[in-house]
């Protein structure tokens, strides 16, 4: 089996002003590709070959750095494009908003700890949103394509949200504003999406 790029279900421009047409179209035609490619051409020949990519990360190698960082890069993308939508924006609701306040407060504390670990992830990675099987949710970060699916990182649990940190993500409309780019992430975050994978991973 070997992976393939996914499409978008929202044109490039789609998510402007928030996100650059430009950025979106280099992210993911040349970034999310490359991944993909070379991924299919870290498992060829492999065992891997009929894994899920969840399956794959679950029960990676640290040490082999082709699909650490190649798989970490397929499947964060992936993520990275359902979990924002051109009608997002707001708040989450129902077991989503219930599972965050009870681990934060608010949502506006969520909002706060979500930010500063984007924020001060250094240099290139991603912050997360993770839900745990008992269905507590927690944030954190991760270098590089690494995330919490991968054993050992410091971050465990099921992604259900996550920014792109590095600056192939933001630099060409923010350039180092990085809090900028992710206040801007919050008018777009697909907050069904996100709940609906709240469901499926408590
Ligand atoms: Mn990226």
């Amino acid at each position: 089996m070997s992976f393939e790029l996914p499409s978008l279900t929202y044109a490039y421009n789609a998510l402007e002003p928030h996100i650059d047409a430009k950025t979106m179209e280099i992210h993911h035609s040349k970034h999310h590709n490359g991944y993909t490619n070379n991924l299919n051409n870290a498992i060829a020949g492999t065992a891997h070959e009929n894994e899920s990519i969840e399956e794959i990360l679950n029960g990676l190698d640290l040490d082999n750095k082709a699909i650490r960082n190649n798989g970490g890069g397929f499947y964060n993308h992936s993520l990275f494009w359902q979990i924002m939508s051109p009608s997002g924006g707001g708040l989450p609701s129902g077991d989503l908003k219930a599972a965050i306040d009870k681990a934060f407060g608010s949502f506006d504390e969520f909002k706060t700890a979500f930010a500063k670990a984007a924020a001060t992830q250094f240099g290139s990675g991603w912050a997360w949103l993770c839900v745990h099987s008992e269905g507590s949710v927690k944030v954190c970060s991760t270098a590089n394509q690494d995330n919490p699916l991968m054993p050992g990182i410091g971050c465990q649990g099921t992604p259900i949200l996550g920014i792109d940190v590095w600056e192939h993500a933001y630099y060409l409309n923010y350039q180092n504003r990085r809090p900028d780019y992710v206040d801007a992430f919050f008018n777009v975050i697909n907050w069904a999406k996100v709940s609906e994978l709240y469901t499926k991973g408590a």
